[in-house]
């Protein structure tokens, strides 16, 4: 269900725009407004879960398909070669939606340790 004060619910429902790279029935793909790299695509569910570490057993197949919308959003944007797939869980991790998202970023070189 969607939350009332959640911007990537809304982004989810057309309330609010985004760059949009992709969509399906269950998941959503859209370019970041503070972008960390030449590509910076966020890879949302369309419901609303709060964080990794809040999605259950019944959520695996909707986890899956995350990943390949990623895969999916990589190939459209020609960086399937090279791509970070991450996701920030928790506030202390740098969490600071709290609608489960993982970043694809790509088209520089990458770190490691990411910091
Ligand atoms: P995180 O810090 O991991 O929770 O990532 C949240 C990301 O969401 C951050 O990189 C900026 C992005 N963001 C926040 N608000 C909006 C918005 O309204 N539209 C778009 N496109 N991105 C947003």
């Amino acid at each position: 269900m969607a939350m009332a004060d959640c911007i990537f619910c809304k982004i989810a429902s057309g309330e609010t725009r985004a760059r949009i790279v992709y969509e399906d029935g269950d998941t959503l793909a859209f370019s970041d407004l503070n972008p960390q790299a030449p590509t910076h695509v966020l890879i949302i569910p369309r419901r609303h879960i709060t964080g990794l570490s809040s999605a259950v057993e019944e959520d695996g197949e909707l986890l899956g398909k995350l990943q390949l919308t990623a895969v999916k959003t990589a190939k459209l944007l020609k960086v399937e070669d090279a791509f970070r797939l991450v996701t920030n869980n928790g506030r202390g991790a740098g969490q600071s939606v709290n609608h489960l998202h993982y970043h694809l970023l790509a088209g520089r070189k990458m770190l490691w340790p990411p910091g």
